[in-house]
């Protein structure tokens, strides 16, 4: 048997998730078009007859000297010594970035190998061949494989060269297992991808939700969630809020829609808009929600 955990690693909106996703069958985590959505290590599993394989989805690789985004940043580095393997996922739609090198000078001194996921193949816009030669300069001894993990092309083989990476070793989750996030953790996650999905420029990055409470009734059939969609100011929770409340009802709903699909009970969600100004500049919030 196959056994391994791969980091996922790349820059901000690469597709990291979405590819995340793919490879493991299921919606694990979630996914914007903002960068900077994943703020968690989070991990996906996928178990096959030949193993099993551990995923850890990291926070876009971003140069900032902002708070949040350095503890972003450490988070991505930690991974790289948890791992058996990498995928480094790239772009094919934007050019190479400074991150990227500076990403590559930091994971190559620990000799893992590395699998390069050249993603976004499905655009016109993507420079796949043109990629492909400056990534075999920069990383002569790495595998590279061109996905969409949009469409899902690449997919396969992707999964069969990571089995073939993979070291020999016993499956460390149980079969059906395809995340180990706690419950809450994935209640806020799906509630923010909702609500940072809805709105545009700074907003994404100044919300973060809290779960006051989850109550389930005594035969387990029903579930009532009771979470807080925290912004920086007052003007970003007009705007949350929307025209006589129809944005955060939207919100709601589809956050709602996704809770049933992935909890065993029927979800009453109950979403409320509040002010936590500055959060991203105070060390007991930001401890609370990167970890
Ligand atoms: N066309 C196309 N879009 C993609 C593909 N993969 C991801 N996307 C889109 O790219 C955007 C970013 O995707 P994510 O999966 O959130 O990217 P990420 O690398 O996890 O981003 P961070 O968590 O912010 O670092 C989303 O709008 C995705 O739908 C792809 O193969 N093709
Ligand atoms: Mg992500």
């Amino acid at each position: 048997m196959k056994s391994a955990f791969i980091s996922i690693l790349g820059r901000p909106s690469a597709g990291k998730s979405t590819l995340l996703n793919k490879l493991c069958g299921k919606k694990v985590s979630i996914v914007a078009p903002t960068p900077q959505t994943t703020r968690n290590k989070i991990r996906g599993i996928l178990s096959t007859e030949e193993g099993q394989l551990v995923f850890i989805d990291t926070p876009g690789f971003h140069v900032s000297e902002k708070k949040l985004n350095l503890q972003l940043k450490e988070l991505s580095v930690s991974s790289l010594e948890e791992s058996d393997l990498y995928i480094y996922v790239i772009d094919t739609a934007r050019k190479i970035g400074e991150e990227e090198t500076l990403l590559v000078t930091l994971f190559t001194p620990l000799q893992k190998k590395t699998i390069v996921v050249l993603n976004k193949d499905d655009l016109p816009e993507a420079h796949t061949d043109s990629m492909n030669r400056k990534i075999k300069q920069l990383l002569p001894s790495s595998t590279v494989i061109s996905t969409s993990a949009y469409t899902g092309s690449g997919i396969e083989t992707l999964k069969k060269a990571l089995f073939d990476a993979a070291p020999e070793g016993e499956m460390m989750y149980p079969e059906e297992f395809y995340t180990d996030q706690p419950p809450e953790f994935r209640m806020a996650e799906i509630i923010r991808e909702k609500a940072i999905n809805r709105v545009k420029e700074e907003i994404p990055h100044s919300i973060f939700v809290e779960i006051a409470d989850v109550e389930i009734s005594d035969d387990g059939t029903k579930g009532w969630i009771r979470a807080f969609l925290m912004v920086e100011k007052e003007s970003q929770k007009g705007i949350v809020v929307g025209k006589g409340g129809e944005g955060i009802r939207a919100i709601r709903k589809a956050a709602q829609k996704e809770l049933k699909r992935v909890f065993p009970y029927q979800v009453y969600l109950d979403l409320r808009v509040k002010v936590s100004s500055k959060w991203r500049k105070k060390d007991h919030i930001l401890q609370k929600l990167i970890f």
